[in-house]
């Protein structure tokens, strides 16, 4: 084999006649502009050397492709286009083929679907996931696709992103062989095997034919769900057109649309949730920090929370050791777990073996000393520092010295429970949130005193479990529930100065959150935000403003939905406006005086981002949340703000 380079990034040896183009790109081997160049002087070569039988494209490392190089996005673009080296490929008079090594995402997939044959090792994902960047694919995605899958398998693939595994891609006709350890020679052998002159070039296949219904029903999932993003949306528009146009019509409108996102504010602002979620685990300081070893986790508290925790742990690969109060307390906690798996069994996000593999590694006992063999024990019982704190000390006399104990409190100070302990330094914060095996958010709270290496340990861990950790410093309901807390206060000031609830609802529901405000308190309940309320009344400044509307609606026994009657009222399970709230608020509003003003759904958003803002300025300036775009994740992740606006400090900033 001689070595050849073609650029920086792309290299090539020649191999029993065959030419094995290398991009080698880290980390993910994005299609840079020397990665095009470099793959077109690979082409030109291959074209012109009369030695060179046909083409293997593979990845140095982990990757094939992991996409377009995003971080040329918004710059002025530069040629070769990748549409250009796509359509390059397919057209080569000499078989080319992909030997899809690892991930082959966005446009690393478009270029394999151009290749005449595509063998994949079996770790492999491969897809398109353009519409989470707020855009479409823009090199053949929708169009060549379809035409391996039909226009139904590459709606649910593409509109919704989704990412599939080496089998399935298989199974859907994507990929034609997978293979183990052995891709490159079985790419070889497979391409010494083509017959040059009937090459299989995926555009010029026509699209298998399905009925109206199946592709409706496709179509019809995608829009229910897209809540306004445009990408969803255009994805299904440009699939249907594959089944209906030329390639090359098809080719030119998904290139028009992909320009068009791709320059949208939706595109903007969920690049900006893309860099934002790899800039979380960075934590200055900790980059030459070695974490600890955690193989068993010990949760105290089995109910909502901990069970929940559990599962996570479970899916992690954790051995868990679940604690509760008394035996008759383990064996429903026991239950509460495994019904969990069993759920996710019955709705196929989990096989048999994998439930049993699951439950091999939990063990839930009244024997408190069990904790002795766990590396990290997590909190999860009442939120009560009285609580907490005695069982922390209990902890520090039980678990060995290198354990860590995490609480998951969301209200209370972890410097206090750690400050009880005889190594504080071990003492971190964990707050999930609920459902603790669903939600991907994590705040990692990093105590006055918690050692690095535990930090370390937790942000790693975090990883494992599955979770966005987001690192906050202490202060009373960490980062998302202090931005919450400002939010709910400005809702409330809105409705006593003339907005009714049911408009911000609505307002906040068209600019993307799955449910307004006051819907969502109804949902919580409002009984917990009354009870904080009452308790923090004697030391609450009396000149501040306080909104009294709610604490009217708990006196009248209107705790949300679960009474059927809140900020709503909810006959037949329907959210529906009440005459006797309306009431309550204009009576509100006349003992202050307040003569009501009309607001546009534009003011209310506006107050509201504003609200959260001041509010996330705070927080970075005490140096409670590291970034801007840290707060923006909490917000998107736990809380239902719209990924497509960026969370709130970005899209504060772009207004
Ligand atoms: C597209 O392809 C459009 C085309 O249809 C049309 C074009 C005309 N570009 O996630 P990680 C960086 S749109 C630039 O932590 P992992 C990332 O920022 C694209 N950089 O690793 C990070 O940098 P840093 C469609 C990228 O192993 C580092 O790589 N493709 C890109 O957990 C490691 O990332 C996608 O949407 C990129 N495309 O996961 C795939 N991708 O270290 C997006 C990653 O400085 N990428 N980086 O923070 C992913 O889903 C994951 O990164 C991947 C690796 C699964 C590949």
């Amino acid at each position: 084999m001689s070595a050849l380079r073609f650029s920086d990034t792309i290299s090539a040896a020649l191999a029993e006649g065959i030419l094995v183009v290398t991009i080698d790109n880290a980390p993910v081997n994005a299609l840079s502009a020397d990665v095009r160049a470099g793959l077109m002087a690979a082409l030109d070569h291959a074209e012109k050397d009369g030695n060179v039988a046909g083409v293997v494209l593979t990845g140095a490392g982990n990757s094939f492709i992991g996409g377009a190089d995003i971080k040329e996005f918004g710059k002025p673009p530069v040629e070769p286009h990748l549409p250009d080296v796509v359509s390059r490929i397919e057209a080569f008079a000499k078989p080319v083929a992909a030997a899809i090594n690892g991930v082959a995402l966005g446009g690393g997939l478009e270029v394999a679907l151009a290749c005449h044959r595509r063998v994949a090792a079996p770790t492999t994902k491969l897809g398109l996931p353009e519409v989470k960047l707020g855009i479409v694919p823009g090199a053949g995605g929708t169009q060549r696709l379809t035409r391996l899958t039909g226009v139904a398998a590459a709606i649910d693939m593409i509109a919704n992103g989704r990412i599939i595994s080496a089998v399935e891609a298989l199974k859907l006709g994507i990929i034609d062989g997978v293979s183990g350890d052995t891709l490159l020679p079985d790419a070889l052998a497979d391409i010494k095997a083509t017959n040059a002159s009937s090459l299989r070039r995926t555009g010029l296949l026509s699209v298998p034919s399905e009925t109206l219904e199946v592709i409706d029903k496709a179509a019809a999932d995608i829009l229910r769900k897209a809540r306004g993003q445009r990408a969803p949306a255009e994805a299904v528009r440009l699939v249907r057109l594959a089944a209906t146009v030329s390639l090359s019509e098809g080719l030119t409108e998904e290139r028009r649309t992909f320009i068009a996102l791709r320059d949208s504010e939706e595109a903007a602002s969920l690049r900006h949730v893309f860099f934002a979620e790899r800039a979380t685990g960075k934590v200055e300081g900790l980059e030459a920090v070695a974490p600890r070893k955690i193989e068993t986790i010990g949760i105290v508290g089995t109910g909502l929370m901990g069970s929940g925790i559990a599962v996570s742990a479970l899916n992690g690969g954790y051995r868990v050791i679940g604690v509760e109060q008394n035996v008759e307390a383990a064996a429903k906690g026991r239950d509460r777990i495994v019904a969990l798996l069993d759920k996710a069994v019955q709705s196929g996000r989990l096989d048999a073996c994998g439930r049993e593999d699951r439950v091999s590694r939990l063990t839930v006992t009244a024997d408190m000393r069990q904790l002795a063999q766990a590396d990290i024990v997590i909190e999860a019982v009442f939120d009560d520092l009285a609580v907490k704190t005695e069982l922390f000390q209990r902890l520090d006399t039980i678990v060995h010295a290198d354990a860590i104990l995490a609480t998951n409190t969301s209200y209370l100070d972890p410097d206090l429970i750690a400050a009880a302990t005889a190594r504080p330094e071990r003492v971190v914060g964990l707050h999930f949130f609920s459902p603790a095996h669903i939600m991907r958010l994590l705040e990692v709270v990093n105590c006055k005193k918690t050692a690095p290496d535990v930090l370390a340990t937790a942000l790693g861990l975090a990883k494992r479990l599955g979770k966005l950790p987001i690192v906050s410093g202490v202060t009373e309901g960490f980062i998302g529930n202090t931005i919450f807390s400002a939010y709910r206060r400005e809702a409330e000031y809105m409705v006593e100065d003339g907005a009714a609830p049911q408009e911000i609802d609505a307002a906040l529901e068209a600019y993307g959150f799955p449910m307004g405000p006051f819907a969502v308190f109804d949902m919580a309940g409002l009984e917990i935000a009354w009870a904080r309320r009452k308790r923090q009344a004697a030391t609450r400044d009396p000149s501040a403003r306080y909104v009294v509307i709610a604490d009217r609606l708990c006196e009248a026994g209107r705790f949300g939905q679960k009474t059927g009657l809140g900020w709503y009222a909810y006959p037949e399970g329907k959210r529906t406006v009440d005459p006797t709230v309306t009431e309550m608020i204009d009576v509100a509003r006349a003992e202050k005086g307040i003569v009501p003003k009309p607001f546009t759904a534009d003011e209310i958003v506006s107050r509201l981002l504003k609200a959260m803002v001041v509010e996330g300025d705070a927080l970075l300036s005490r140096g409670i949340a590291a970034r801007a775009s840290d707060i923006d994740l909490v917000m998107i992740n736990g809380y239902g703000f719209p990924a497509s606006k960026g969370g709130p400090m970005f899209a504060a900033g772009r207004r």
